[in-house]
């Protein structure tokens, strides 16, 4: 496997960003990529969270099949959290999460009732880049897309969009930098486009996901470019792939960048199949 050579900036502007609006809310919606739940959950941001109550999205659900979500619905729920399978672009996301906000702070809900106090609740959304968290946003605020704003003169900064009754929504995600520490986990985030692709070698990336493929998929991954079998090396299926359909350079030697970009494409759109990269771990 190549190793992933990143280096994000900004880490601790952004981290104390992070830490500033956790505290301004009662909970926080967690958006991880059903295709690869683990890897976009990043340890560091266990600690920013502390103890506040999360929901789970488990987003691009139409991606996965059901049952593989069931091991990572268990797996990420416990008193304090709840994992949810989402479609962000169809689902209406705001019944689903109110519903699950009203159950973790329950007793929150009842506390203010009974002092008579009229607070909002409030959430933030968190997730990688491209897990679906402004769609996940858009789709929150449907109807209620009105911003309710804090009082102008105190934080003007701070923007909340309502999604239903008393609970809000603030309007700007917090990105989460991938956790790094696994060249497992940085392969699968770089294969859901949660990192740059200028940092990556795209055609040495794709061989490594092609190794995935033939050992997890290889009826999926045959069938959808009409390969036939030939060994175990990755590269000999990139360059069918490549001349299937015609990707060639001038003097007619494979163009592996563009088959490489093609099959990313075909995967991140679904078109491969339903495809998971996390399968369920030993803990
Ligand atoms: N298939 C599928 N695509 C989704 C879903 N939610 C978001 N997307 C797509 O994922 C891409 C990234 O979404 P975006 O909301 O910009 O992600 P963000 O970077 O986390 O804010 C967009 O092309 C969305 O249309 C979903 O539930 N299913
Ligand atoms: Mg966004």
């Amino acid at each position: 496997m190549n190793k992933i050579q990143w280096f994000p900036g900004h880490m601790t502007k952004a981290l104390r960003e992070m830490e500033q609006n956790v505290k301004k809310v009662d909970l926080v919606i967690y958006v991880l990529d059903s295709r690869a739940p683990y890897s976009c959950l990043n340890p560091e941001f266990r600690e920013v969270i502390g103890s506040k109550p999360i929901i789970y999205v488990l987003n691009k659900a139409d991606l996965v099949e059901t049952s593989d979500l069931k091991y990572w619905e268990k797996y990420l729920s416990s008193p304090n959290a709840v994992a949810l399978p989402m479609v962000s672009t169809l689902t209406n996301a705001s019944k689903v999460i109110v519903d699950a906000m009203q159950k973790l702070l329950a007793s929150k809900i009842e506390r203010n009732k009974s002092k008579g106090v009229n607070m909002p609740l409030r959430a933030m959304v968190i997730g990688v880049p491209n897990c679906g968290k402004s769609t996940l946003i858009n789709n929150l605020c449907g109807k209620y897309k009105a911003k309710t704003g804090d009082k102008p003169s105190i934080t003007r900064s701070t923007q909340w969009v309502r999604i239903a009754g008393e609970l809000e929504v603030l309007d700007t995600p917090g990105t989460l930098w991938p956790s790094f520490d696994d060249d497992v986990v940085a392969h699968n985030l770089a294969y859901i486009n949660a990192i740059k692709s200028d940092v990556l070698d795209i055609a040495s990336l794709s061989l490594d996901f092609i190794q995935f493929l033939l050992a997890n998929y290889s009826e999926l991954f045959f069938a959808r470019y009409s390969l036939t079998r030939y060994g175990e090396e990755p590269i000999f299926y990139l360059e069918q792939i490549c001349r299937n359909r015609g990707f060639l350079q001038r003097g007619g030697d494979v163009d592996y960048e563009r088959g490489a970009n093609a099959l990313f494409d075909d995967f991140r759109k679904g078109r491969i199949g339903k495809i998971i990269l996390d399968k369920p771990r030993a803990t």
